[in-house]
């Protein structure tokens, strides 16, 4: 999120000069306002800004460093808008209802189905309402996602009013102790009175702490038109922008809580369900100005990371005890984390490279696959002490996961060098540590942490 944006204000930043004058200060202002424009930040939102930052950067002495501070402070400015930020639970009852909104196809399913899965990865017990019955396929695609993240999903195939629905889902997402119910509405090509009438009364219904507006960041301005047409006309908590990994600009987001007055909540990266980030102004300045967003990382390793079973493996490291299944566990891991691309934008001074990978997927990566064909053809037993793999057991093994015999080979050494290597590391402090990661970093995108090509 945010790489291109990133590094054009880096660019920015770099071309004001120490020589403290205004001409510097008006051609970095003019700068600015151009990259803001061109990344499609809302026209009136840039003018505020870049009026903002003069003014500030003026009453504290024109510099490198007061313009800095300028352009921080002005960002998290027009970021902050009245209302609240990331998930908040309701502080009326022991049930936070959500109720999710948005026009036709513009992410509203999936993005019920990531927040619920961001909560139970939370620990919060969850319930999804499919109250979308205009189409067919609305309440299977629910149950697929539920199923997925093992969400439990109310519908009830008998019923058409989505009303009843909304209203049965509550009486039991109350009664069986539920922390959040998000209630998945349908969606309409365009802003028109039906759909408009239906929420009011799902609205009236089930009077939902929150009611988010889902927004295609793809239509880029337009989220910002039909967002504030859904504050109007039925009231809205927060805007979550959807497809924000697709091929948009990115400005709106800078845009759509100043221009809508209603604040950003979260958006959307990807299409799996791991794919939302909460939206933090003072988190997004920070990897805005490429200082990264340490704090929110770390909250998400600790969302996924069992701390039991790190340990675990960190002293089976140490022993040289680390097997095939601990690495299929460790994947598994890896993969709730996010895409690669999003974890490497949080971290300092990486934003640059996270733009390199584009959708590098180690799922997906041809070295992973083979490795996980491999072990899916292996005996418990062997999974955990490889060594007791004879000849014909590797042939036979080559064969169940279309591999060669040199590919299994291979892949089997790597892993016993990997397995060496990470049993010497964890003994030595932070600065082998770093060499590794410096080494893996050069090796691109086939490569696999910890395990030499
Ligand atoms: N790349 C990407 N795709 C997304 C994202 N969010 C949703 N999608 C995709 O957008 C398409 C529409 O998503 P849905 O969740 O079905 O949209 P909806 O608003 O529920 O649609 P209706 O129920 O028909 O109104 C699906 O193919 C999703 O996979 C996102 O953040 N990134
Ligand atoms: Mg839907």
């Amino acid at each position: 999120m945010f790489e291109s944006l990133t590094g054009s204000f880096k660019n920015i930043v770099g071309k004001i000069r120490h020589k403290d004058d205004a001409n510097a200060l008006k051609k970095a202002l003019t700068e600015l306002k151009k990259s803001l424009l061109q990344y499609d930040v809302h026209h009136k939102t840039s003018k505020d800004l870049i009026k903002q930052i003069e003014l500030e950067t003026k009453a504290n002495g024109i510099g490198h460093d007061s313009f800095l501070k300028a352009l921080q402070n002005s960002l998290t400015d027009i970021l902050t808008t009245q209302g609240n930020q990331g998930f908040v639970y309701s502080n009326r009852s022991n049930l936070t209802t959500i109720l999710m909104t948005g026009l036709q196809g513009s992410g509203k399913t999936t993005t019920t189905g990531k927040l619920a899965n961001y909560l139970k990865t939370r620990n919060k017990k969850v319930l999804v309402a499919a109250a979308d019955l205009q189409r067919l396929a609305a309440v299977e695609q629910l149950k697929q996602i539920g199923a997925q993240i093992e969400v439990d999903v109310y519908f009830d195939e008998n019923e058409t009013d989505p009303v009843k629905i909304a209203k049965n889902a509550k009486k039991k997402a109350e009664s069986e102790l539920y922390d959040v119910l998000f209630i998945d509405t349908a969606g309409r090509l365009a802003i028109d009175d039906a759909l408009m009438g239906e929420l009011k009364k799902v609205k009236d219904a089930v009077d939902p702490d929150e009611i988010f507006y889902v927004a295609d960041a793809l239509t880029g301005h337009d989220a910002t038109k039909t967002a504030t047409t859904f504050k109007e006309k039925i009231g809205i908590d927060g805007v979550i922008l959807s497809k924000y990994d697709g091929d948009t600009k990115g400005g709106v987001a800078i845009s759509i809580a100043h221009q809508v007055e209603v604040p950003l909540r979260f958006v959307g990266v990807g299409e799996k369900m791991p794919d939302i980030e909460p939206f933090i102004p003072d988190r997004i300045v920070s990897r805005l100005m490429g200082a990264g967003d340490v704090e929110g990382l770390s909250e998400r390793a600790a969302a996924v990371i069992d701390e039991k079973k790190a340990k675990e493996v960190t002293k089976k490291i140490k022993k040289g005890e680390f097997n095939f299944n601990d690495f299929l566990e460790q994947l598994d891991m890896m993969k709730k984390l996010g895409s690669m691309k999003s974890i490497l934008g949080m971290i300092p001074g990486m934003s640059g490279m996270a733009n390199q990978l584009k959708d590098m997927d180690l799922e997906s990566s041809g070295e992973i696959v083979r490795i996980k064909a491999l072990i899916s053809s292996m005996t418990p037993k062997e999974r955990e002490t490889p060594s007791i793999l004879n000849l014909s057991r590797k042939k036979r093994l080559a064969r169940g996961a279309g591999l060669s015999e040199v590919q299994v080979n291979k892949i089997l050494k790597q892993f016993k060098n990997a397995s060496k290597m990470a049993k010497k590391m964890s003994g030595k402090g932070g600065k082998d540590m770093q060499k590794m990661l410096a080494q893996m970093g050069g090796q691109g995108g086939g490569g696999m942490p910890g395990l030499p090509k």
